[in-house]
């Protein structure tokens, strides 16, 4: 409750920003694209992540105006985070889709910053897709109409069905680090998922991503499974836009 004024406050001095983590080239360790991840740079308390203030949040409302002050932020810094074949995604939660004009706002917002809708691609998780079905399926379909890309974010952690995967235009799998930690193990469990999520991207033409990459065995096993992409600590932590628009930054 004493948050929940800090968190009006913040959002009045826009206390709340984008980090960006690069998604790297597994192979040549060329940088594809960012994730924007929600920071809040408190005052007194230094850099708060999502764990420490996400719920409150939500409970008291504040969620959906920290996501648009977010989107702004990335709509203004996409393109030239992107480049030309880029992309910077964004996380939006299943709360959220529930506003049923959510891509409508979106588009607006990418238009009033003359955004090319290619730079941009959202991150849904699995739940929200279930949520509310055939709304989600509409807005993602619209979006996806006008150049927006979507990833399927925490991929297999959630609900067993795929059949509903080809129905929605979701171009990326975004392995969850739970299987990533797990994979280096020969045999163990992380890697007969992996290997399961891979093969089912194959067949669906999706494109994968893993997260949390964390060291070399486990970026060289993605390899041998055939993952081309991926993002974790091994190549970076998510940082301001303008540290990776000082220079160009290879993570081989
Ligand atoms: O970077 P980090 O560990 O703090 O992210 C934790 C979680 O917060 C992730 O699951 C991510 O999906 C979520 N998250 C990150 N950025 C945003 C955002 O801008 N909006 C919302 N709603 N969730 C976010
Ligand atoms: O749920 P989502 O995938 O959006 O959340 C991404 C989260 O994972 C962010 O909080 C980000 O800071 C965190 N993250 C990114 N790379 C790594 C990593 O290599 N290891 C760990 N432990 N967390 C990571
Ligand atoms: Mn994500
Ligand atoms: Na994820």
């Amino acid at each position: 409750l004493e948050m929940e004024g800090d968190l009006r406050r913040a959002l009045g001095r826009n206390e709340f920003v984008p980090f960006y983590q690069p998604i790297v080239a597994l192979q040549s360790g060329r940088t594809v694209g960012y994730e924007a991840l929600l920071r809040w740079r408190h005052p007194d308390r230094g850099l708060l992540t999502p764990a420490d203030f996400l719920a409150v949040a939500e409970e008291s409302g504040c969620a959906e105006s920290i996501d648009w002050q977010i989107f702004e932020q990335v709509c203004a810094q996409a393109e030239a985070l992107a480049g030309s074949d880029g992309f910077v995604s964004i996380n939006v939660s299943g709360r959220h889709f529930r506003q049923p004009d959510l891509d409508k706002r979106l588009l607006d917002l990418i238009q009033s910053h003359r955004l090319p809708p290619r730079c941009l691609r959202i991150e849904v998780t699995e739940r929200a897709l279930l949520e509310n079905a055939i709304q989600v399926k509409r807005m993602l379909d619209n979006l996806r109409s006008q150049g927006v890309s979507i990833a399927l974010d925490d991929f297999g952690t959630g609900y067993s069905s795929l059949s509903y995967l080809h129905q929605y235009p979701i171009e990326t799998l975004k392995i969850d680090r739970s299987f990533i930690v797990e994979l280096p193990r020969e045999g163990g469990h992380g890697a007969a998922v992996v290997r399961a999520i891979q093969a089912l991207a194959n067949s669906l033409q999706m494109q994968v991503i893993a997260e949390g990459i964390e060291d070399e065995e486990q970026r060289q096993a993605l390899l041998r499974i055939g993952c081309r992409f991926g993002q974790g600590f091994l190549f970076a932590t998510p940082k301001m836009a303008e540290v990776w628009l000082q220079r160009e930054h290879h993570f081989a």
